[in-house]
Protein backbone atom coordinates (compact mmCIF):
# COMPACT_ATOMS: atom_id res chain seq x y z
CA UNK A 1 0.00 0.00 0.00
CA UNK A 2 1.11 3.29 -0.98
CA UNK A 3 0.64 6.07 1.75
CA UNK A 4 0.84 9.87 -0.17
CA UNK A 5 0.50 12.69 2.42
CA UNK A 6 1.03 16.76 1.70
CA UNK A 7 4.42 17.80 3.16
CA UNK A 8 3.71 20.64 5.55
CA UNK A 9 5.81 22.96 3.26
CA UNK A 10 3.42 21.93 0.64
CA UNK A 11 0.68 22.73 2.34
CA UNK A 12 1.85 25.49 4.13
CA UNK A 13 2.61 27.16 1.07
CA UNK A 14 -0.52 26.09 -0.67
CA UNK A 15 -2.73 27.65 1.96
CA UNK A 16 -0.97 30.89 2.40
CA UNK A 17 -1.27 31.39 -1.52
CA UNK A 18 -4.74 30.43 -1.00
CA UNK A 19 -4.51 27.93 -3.55
CA UNK A 20 -6.91 25.57 -4.24
CA UNK A 21 -5.38 22.34 -6.12
CA UNK A 22 -3.79 19.92 -3.69
CA UNK A 23 -2.32 18.29 -6.93
CA UNK A 24 0.24 20.93 -7.40
CA UNK A 25 1.64 20.23 -3.96
CA UNK A 26 4.44 18.27 -4.19
CA UNK A 27 3.56 14.98 -2.24
CA UNK A 28 5.96 12.92 0.27
CA UNK A 29 5.44 9.24 -0.62
CA UNK A 30 5.65 6.57 2.10
CA UNK A 31 6.60 2.90 0.58
CA UNK A 32 6.03 -0.56 2.97
CA UNK A 33 9.10 -2.81 3.14
CA UNK A 34 10.05 -6.35 3.93
CA UNK A 35 13.11 -8.10 3.45
CA UNK A 36 13.26 -11.60 2.89
CA UNK A 37 16.57 -11.87 5.55
CA UNK A 38 16.43 -11.76 9.39
CA UNK A 39 16.80 -8.21 10.50
CA UNK A 40 20.64 -7.22 10.51
CA UNK A 41 22.08 -10.11 9.64
CA UNK A 42 24.30 -10.19 6.39
CA UNK A 43 21.49 -10.03 3.28
CA UNK A 44 19.58 -7.45 4.96
CA UNK A 45 22.18 -4.80 6.27
CA UNK A 46 22.73 -3.32 2.85
CA UNK A 47 19.09 -3.03 2.32
CA UNK A 48 19.17 -1.47 5.47
CA UNK A 49 21.40 0.65 4.73
CA UNK A 50 19.63 1.67 1.72
CA UNK A 51 16.82 2.62 3.59
CA UNK A 52 18.26 4.71 6.29
CA UNK A 53 19.88 6.85 3.15
CA UNK A 54 16.68 7.02 1.20
CA UNK A 55 15.19 8.40 4.58
CA UNK A 56 17.93 10.62 5.16
CA UNK A 57 17.81 12.30 1.71
CA UNK A 58 14.69 11.35 0.86
CA UNK A 59 12.22 13.78 3.18
CA UNK A 60 9.44 15.49 1.25
CA UNK A 61 10.01 12.89 -1.58
CA UNK A 62 10.26 9.13 -0.70
CA UNK A 63 10.18 7.42 2.77
CA UNK A 64 10.55 3.82 3.56
CA UNK A 65 8.57 2.16 6.54
CA UNK A 66 10.49 -1.28 6.91
CA UNK A 67 7.97 -3.24 8.47
CA UNK A 68 11.08 -6.14 9.08
CA UNK A 69 12.69 -9.95 8.11
CA UNK A 70 10.65 -13.53 8.01
CA UNK A 71 9.08 -12.63 11.70
CA UNK A 72 6.45 -10.32 9.93
CA UNK A 73 6.12 -12.07 6.86
CA UNK A 74 7.60 -15.37 5.68
CA UNK A 75 10.04 -15.69 2.97
CA UNK A 76 8.38 -17.70 0.64
CA UNK A 77 5.19 -15.19 0.21
CA UNK A 78 6.79 -12.26 -0.67
CA UNK A 79 7.06 -12.81 -4.46
CA UNK A 80 3.25 -12.76 -4.18
CA UNK A 81 3.27 -9.70 -1.60
CA UNK A 82 5.47 -7.27 -4.18
CA UNK A 83 3.02 -8.45 -7.01
CA UNK A 84 -0.03 -7.74 -5.40
CA UNK A 85 0.89 -4.69 -3.86
CA UNK A 86 0.76 -5.86 0.15
CA UNK A 87 4.33 -4.46 0.54
CA UNK A 88 6.19 -2.01 -2.04
CA UNK A 89 9.52 -2.69 -2.25
CA UNK A 90 11.34 -5.82 -1.07
CA UNK A 91 14.30 -7.28 -0.23
CA UNK A 92 14.46 -10.90 -1.79
CA UNK A 93 16.04 -13.71 -4.12
CA UNK A 94 15.09 -15.18 -6.63
CA UNK A 95 14.95 -18.72 -5.36
CA UNK A 96 12.14 -17.46 -3.06
CA UNK A 97 9.37 -17.14 -6.06
CA UNK A 98 10.23 -19.37 -8.57
CA UNK A 99 6.67 -20.47 -7.93
CA UNK A 100 5.37 -17.02 -9.82
CA UNK A 101 7.94 -16.93 -12.63
CA UNK A 102 10.89 -19.87 -12.95
CA UNK A 103 13.08 -17.13 -14.43
CA UNK A 104 13.43 -15.64 -11.41
CA UNK A 105 16.44 -18.29 -10.25
CA UNK A 106 18.67 -17.65 -13.30
CA UNK A 107 19.65 -14.74 -11.71
CA UNK A 108 21.99 -16.98 -9.66
CA UNK A 109 23.64 -17.83 -12.96
CA UNK A 110 24.71 -14.87 -14.06
CA UNK A 111 28.87 -14.35 -14.14
CA UNK A 112 28.58 -10.14 -14.90
CA UNK A 113 28.51 -7.63 -12.43
CA UNK A 114 25.41 -5.57 -11.57
CA UNK A 115 26.71 -2.59 -13.43
CA UNK A 116 27.57 -4.60 -16.54
CA UNK A 117 24.10 -6.12 -16.44
CA UNK A 118 22.94 -2.21 -17.27
CA UNK A 119 25.47 -1.90 -19.75
CA UNK A 120 24.57 -4.47 -21.68
CA UNK A 121 20.34 -4.71 -21.95
CA UNK A 122 20.66 -7.45 -18.94
CA UNK A 123 18.89 -5.65 -16.71
CA UNK A 124 16.54 -4.06 -19.22
CA UNK A 125 15.34 -7.54 -20.03
CA UNK A 126 14.95 -8.26 -16.79
CA UNK A 127 13.01 -5.54 -15.99
CA UNK A 128 10.55 -5.99 -18.56
CA UNK A 129 10.57 -9.32 -17.25
CA UNK A 130 9.66 -8.80 -13.76
CA UNK A 131 7.31 -6.20 -15.09
CA UNK A 132 5.40 -8.73 -16.89
CA UNK A 133 5.67 -11.78 -14.82
CA UNK A 134 5.01 -10.49 -10.99
CA UNK A 135 4.32 -6.92 -11.66
CA UNK A 136 7.50 -5.35 -10.23
CA UNK A 137 10.16 -2.94 -11.18
CA UNK A 138 13.49 -4.85 -10.67
CA UNK A 139 15.57 -1.65 -8.74
CA UNK A 140 19.08 -3.19 -7.81
CA UNK A 141 21.07 -5.96 -7.41
CA UNK A 142 22.18 -6.23 -3.64
CA UNK A 143 24.01 -8.58 -3.57
CA UNK A 144 27.01 -9.94 -6.21
CA UNK A 145 30.33 -11.51 -6.29
CA UNK A 146 29.97 -13.64 -3.85
CA UNK A 147 29.67 -17.69 -4.03
CA UNK A 148 27.28 -20.17 -2.79
CA UNK A 149 28.87 -23.04 -1.18
CA UNK A 150 27.49 -26.90 0.78
CA UNK A 151 28.33 -27.46 4.17
CA UNK A 152 27.96 -31.13 5.83
CA UNK A 153 28.19 -32.17 9.21
CA UNK A 154 29.52 -35.21 7.57
CA UNK A 155 32.62 -35.74 5.33
CA UNK A 156 33.12 -36.46 1.78
CA UNK A 157 36.09 -37.06 -0.28
CA UNK A 158 34.82 -36.80 -3.55
CA UNK A 159 31.62 -34.68 -5.46
CA UNK A 160 29.11 -37.63 -4.41
CA UNK A 161 26.10 -36.97 -2.25
CA UNK A 162 24.91 -40.04 -2.72
CA UNK A 163 23.39 -41.21 0.77
CA UNK A 164 23.51 -37.65 1.91
CA UNK A 165 19.86 -35.55 3.07
CA UNK A 166 20.79 -32.01 2.35
CA UNK A 167 18.36 -28.45 3.24
CA UNK A 168 17.87 -26.65 -0.23
CA UNK A 169 16.33 -24.05 -1.39
CA UNK A 170 15.62 -24.04 -5.25
CA UNK A 171 19.06 -22.54 -5.72
CA UNK A 172 20.97 -25.44 -5.20
CA UNK A 173 18.03 -28.56 -5.91
CA UNK A 174 18.80 -29.59 -9.12
CA UNK A 175 22.43 -29.50 -9.15
CA UNK A 176 22.68 -31.33 -5.29
CA UNK A 177 19.95 -33.65 -6.90
CA UNK A 178 22.54 -34.21 -9.85
CA UNK A 179 25.31 -35.26 -7.53
CA UNK A 180 22.71 -37.72 -6.04
CA UNK A 181 21.56 -36.35 -2.84
CA UNK A 182 17.97 -36.53 -1.24
CA UNK A 183 16.79 -32.71 -0.67
CA UNK A 184 13.97 -31.11 1.76
CA UNK A 185 13.42 -27.56 1.24
CA UNK A 186 13.43 -24.99 4.50
CA UNK A 187 13.26 -21.33 4.60
CA UNK A 188 16.71 -20.06 6.31
CA UNK A 189 14.82 -19.71 9.88
CA UNK A 190 14.50 -23.77 9.70
CA UNK A 191 18.07 -24.55 9.23
CA UNK A 192 19.09 -24.69 12.57
CA UNK A 193 16.77 -27.07 13.92
CA UNK A 194 17.23 -29.38 10.74
CA UNK A 195 20.64 -29.92 11.52
CA UNK A 196 19.91 -29.94 15.46
CA UNK A 197 17.77 -32.92 15.05
CA UNK A 198 19.75 -34.50 12.51
CA UNK A 199 17.16 -34.41 9.92
CA UNK A 200 19.73 -33.09 7.06
CA UNK A 201 23.45 -33.84 7.43
CA UNK A 202 24.17 -30.72 5.30
CA UNK A 203 22.73 -26.97 3.80
CA UNK A 204 23.09 -24.50 0.97
CA UNK A 205 24.12 -21.49 1.38
CA UNK A 206 25.79 -18.50 0.54
CA UNK A 207 29.60 -17.78 2.06
CA UNK A 208 28.80 -15.66 4.23
CA UNK A 209 26.07 -15.70 7.38
CA UNK A 210 26.47 -18.96 8.97
CA UNK A 211 27.27 -17.27 12.09
CA UNK A 212 24.15 -15.11 11.79
CA UNK A 213 21.93 -17.78 13.08
CA UNK A 214 24.47 -20.02 15.05
CA UNK A 215 25.23 -22.58 12.31
CA UNK A 216 28.86 -23.14 13.26
CA UNK A 217 27.86 -24.70 16.32
CA UNK A 218 26.08 -27.42 13.89
CA UNK A 219 28.58 -27.71 10.91
CA UNK A 220 32.15 -29.14 10.56
CA UNK A 221 32.73 -29.07 6.51
CA UNK A 222 32.51 -26.22 4.12
CA UNK A 223 33.06 -27.93 0.58
CA UNK A 224 34.92 -26.03 -1.73
CA UNK A 225 35.21 -24.34 -4.74
CA UNK A 226 31.53 -22.70 -4.22
CA UNK A 227 29.62 -21.92 -7.22
CA UNK A 228 27.53 -19.62 -8.76
CA UNK A 229 26.67 -15.90 -7.68
CA UNK A 230 24.45 -15.10 -4.51
CA UNK A 231 21.77 -12.60 -5.85
CA UNK A 232 19.36 -10.75 -3.84
CA UNK A 233 17.30 -7.53 -5.56
CA UNK A 234 14.81 -4.56 -4.65
CA UNK A 235 11.75 -5.18 -6.05
CA UNK A 236 8.99 -2.49 -6.13
CA UNK A 237 5.37 -3.08 -6.82
CA UNK A 238 5.16 -1.94 -10.51
CA UNK A 239 1.76 -0.27 -9.76
CA UNK A 240 3.57 1.79 -6.92
CA UNK A 241 6.53 2.44 -9.17
CA UNK A 242 4.38 3.88 -11.89
CA UNK A 243 2.74 6.51 -9.58
CA UNK A 244 5.64 7.94 -8.51
CA UNK A 245 6.19 10.89 -10.46
CA UNK A 246 9.82 11.52 -12.12
CA UNK A 247 11.37 13.16 -9.25
CA UNK A 248 10.55 10.26 -6.86
CA UNK A 249 11.87 7.42 -9.50
CA UNK A 250 14.90 9.49 -10.19
CA UNK A 251 15.97 9.48 -6.72
CA UNK A 252 15.42 6.12 -5.96
CA UNK A 253 17.07 5.09 -9.27
CA UNK A 254 19.81 6.67 -8.12
CA UNK A 255 19.75 5.24 -4.61
CA UNK A 256 19.75 1.96 -6.72
CA UNK A 257 22.81 3.03 -8.44
CA UNK A 258 24.55 3.66 -5.11
CA UNK A 259 23.32 0.27 -3.51
CA UNK A 260 24.49 -1.81 -6.69
CA UNK A 261 28.08 0.26 -6.16
CA UNK A 262 28.41 -1.47 -2.86
CA UNK A 263 28.72 -4.44 -3.83
CA UNK A 264 32.57 -3.77 -4.04
CA UNK A 265 32.91 -4.53 -0.71
CA UNK A 266 31.77 -8.15 -0.83
CA UNK A 267 35.27 -9.39 -1.68
CA UNK A 268 36.71 -8.08 1.34
CA UNK A 269 34.10 -9.94 3.61
CA UNK A 270 34.28 -13.04 1.92
CA UNK A 271 38.25 -13.38 2.69
CA UNK A 272 37.70 -12.58 6.05
CA UNK A 273 34.23 -14.75 6.37
CA UNK A 274 36.51 -17.52 5.36
CA UNK A 275 38.81 -17.34 8.43
CA UNK A 276 36.43 -16.44 11.18
CA UNK A 277 34.74 -20.51 9.51
CA UNK A 278 38.27 -21.54 10.06
CA UNK A 279 38.88 -19.69 13.34
CA UNK A 280 35.29 -21.63 14.53
CA UNK A 281 36.39 -25.19 13.37
CA UNK A 282 34.77 -25.39 10.23
CA UNK A 283 37.39 -27.36 7.96
CA UNK A 284 37.36 -27.53 4.13
CA UNK A 285 37.15 -30.00 1.93
CA UNK A 286 38.32 -29.37 -1.41
CA UNK A 287 38.18 -30.43 -4.81
CA UNK A 288 41.32 -29.36 -6.76
CA UNK A 289 42.13 -29.08 -10.39
CA UNK A 290 39.98 -30.77 -13.01
CA UNK A 291 37.95 -32.06 -10.14
CA UNK A 292 36.99 -28.46 -8.57
CA UNK A 293 36.38 -27.48 -12.27
CA UNK A 294 33.93 -29.76 -13.39
CA UNK A 295 32.00 -29.70 -9.90
CA UNK A 296 31.82 -26.02 -10.75
CA UNK A 297 30.52 -26.61 -14.52
CA UNK A 298 28.08 -29.25 -13.62
CA UNK A 299 26.34 -26.44 -11.02
CA UNK A 300 25.92 -24.18 -13.89
CA UNK A 301 25.04 -26.90 -16.89
CA UNK A 302 22.70 -28.35 -14.40
CA UNK A 303 21.18 -24.87 -13.25
CA UNK A 304 20.88 -23.78 -17.08
CA UNK A 305 19.44 -26.65 -17.98
CA UNK A 306 16.77 -26.20 -15.17
CA UNK A 307 15.92 -22.59 -16.40
CA UNK A 308 15.77 -23.54 -20.29
CA UNK A 309 13.70 -26.46 -19.64
CA UNK A 310 11.17 -24.21 -17.28
CA UNK A 311 11.40 -21.04 -19.54
CA UNK A 312 12.62 -22.20 -23.15
CA UNK A 313 11.43 -18.32 -24.33
CA UNK A 314 13.32 -16.52 -21.76
CA UNK A 315 16.04 -19.02 -20.72
CA UNK A 316 18.16 -18.72 -23.22
CA UNK A 317 18.13 -14.97 -23.72
CA UNK A 318 18.65 -14.92 -19.96
CA UNK A 319 21.79 -17.36 -20.34
CA UNK A 320 23.28 -15.14 -23.10
CA UNK A 321 22.98 -11.84 -21.36
CA UNK A 322 24.14 -12.84 -18.24
CA UNK A 323 26.88 -14.88 -18.99
CA UNK A 324 30.38 -13.44 -19.71
CA UNK A 325 31.21 -13.71 -23.03
O1 LIG B 1 19.85 -20.80 0.91
C1 LIG B 1 18.99 -19.94 0.77
O2 LIG B 1 18.09 -19.74 1.58
C2 LIG B 1 19.03 -19.12 -0.45
O3 LIG B 1 18.52 -19.53 -1.46
C3 LIG B 1 19.71 -17.82 -0.38
C4 LIG B 1 19.74 -16.99 -1.51
C5 LIG B 1 20.38 -15.76 -1.45
C6 LIG B 1 20.98 -15.35 -0.28
C7 LIG B 1 20.95 -16.16 0.83
C8 LIG B 1 20.31 -17.38 0.79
Amino acid sequence: MIVKRLTGIGLATGLALGLAAPAALAAEVTLKAISAFTEKTVFSVPFERFIDKINAEGKGLVQVNYIGGPKAMPPFEIGNAVRAGVVDMANVTGAFYTNLMPESDALKLSTISAQEQRRNGAWAYINKLWNEKINAQYLARVVDNMPFHLYLTKKIDKPDLTGLKLRITPVYRDFFQALGATVVQTPPGEVYTALERGVVDGYGWPILGVFDLGWQERTKFRVDPGFYNVETSVLVNLTTWQKLDDKQRDFLNRQAIWLEAQNAQWPDMIAAEKQRQAAAGIQTITFDGATGREFVAKAYEVGWASIIAKSPEHGPKLKALLTAK
